[in-house]
């Protein structure tokens, strides 16, 4: 389906909600906001929910720190959908900014950020189907979560202005989606170095406080070689992406990052 295509879906599903619970990534609140599907949302005026989900990667006091600043524009909650941690969080906002007697909510965000987890969250079992494979809900569901409450799963939609880097570092697009992965690996684990000088010594067990050492360090310790006997740099430069992805590599931004205090 065609990104455009995507969002007239998702625009339709916002118009049809009562709620629209907008799902962020804990390690990077601001960087996977979606201010289009705030600005969908506020034109069709919908209430707006800020779901910061995968909260078990960030310390508490960041998230508090997230909760605060974007507090000021929306509603918002920190998650972990993964650890089953939030459901009464999630239902108390939502009654807070809907407090009708049944509720229909939309669950919207970039690819990845964990929608159908948090779907699956509110129904108390597992089905909607979850995938580390960015874009992989490619269909629009409607479940029955509670007595009171509809929630509509959504395709991720991402801007059509993010650039490719963007996206990987968004956790929208994966490794194996990119024809040289190496530029954009050097980029993240420049930005994990800066955050976390020991970040891959931590993750890893390797040294390097280069981007391009912490590579090869890593395509060494993996045993990563190609024919000929040269280090497979851009096998090691996918595990790094896709281990950021998975929340396997742990670094996050905090709101002084984008100078919100
Ligand atoms: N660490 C962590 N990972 C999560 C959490 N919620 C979802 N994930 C993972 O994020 C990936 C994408 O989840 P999914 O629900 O398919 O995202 P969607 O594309 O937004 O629907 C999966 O690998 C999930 O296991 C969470 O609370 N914590
Ligand atoms: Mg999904």
């Amino acid at each position: 389906m065609s990104l455009k295509k995507l969002w007239t879906k998702v625009k339709r599903v916002i118009r049809e909600a009562d709620v629209v619970l907008e799902v962020v990534d804990a390690r990077d609140p601001y960087g996977t906001r979606s201010k289009e599907l705030e600005k969908i949302a506020e034109a069709a005026g919908k209430p707006i929910i800020i779901v910061i989900n995968k909260a078990d990667l960030v310390s508490k006091e960041v998230m508090d720190e997230w909760k605060r600043v974007l507090n000021r524009e929306y509603e918002t909650i920190y998650i972990s959908a993964r650890g089953r941690l939030g459901t009464r969080k999630l239902w108390i906002a939502i009654k807070k900014v809907a407090p009708k007697k049944t509720v229909k909510v939309a669950v919207v965000g970039y690819p990845n950020v964990g929608k159908s987890t948090i779907i699956n969250l509110l129904r108390g079992r597992h089905s909607a189907g979850t995938s580390p494979i960015p874009g992989y809900t490619k269909h629009v569901q409607l479940v029955r979560a509670a007595t009171w409450l509809r929630v509509i799963d959504t395709p991720g939609v991402i801007p059509l202005r993010d650039s490719e880097e963007e996206l990987v570092f968004k956790g929208a697009l994966s490794p194996e989606s990119l024809e040289d992965p190496l530029p954009v690996a050097l980029k993240l684990i420049k930005q994990g170095l800066l955050k976390d000088p020991e970040v891959f010594k931590k993750t890893y067990g390797i040294e390097g406080d280069q981007p391009l050492t912490v590579i090869e360090n890593l395509a060494r310790r993996r045993g990563l070689y190609l024919k000929g006997g040269r280090l497979n740099i851009e096998e090691a430069a996918r595990i790094i992406i896709r281990d950021w992805q998975q929340g396997k590599l742990i670094f996050y931004y905090t709101p002084e990052d984008y100078n919100l205090k």
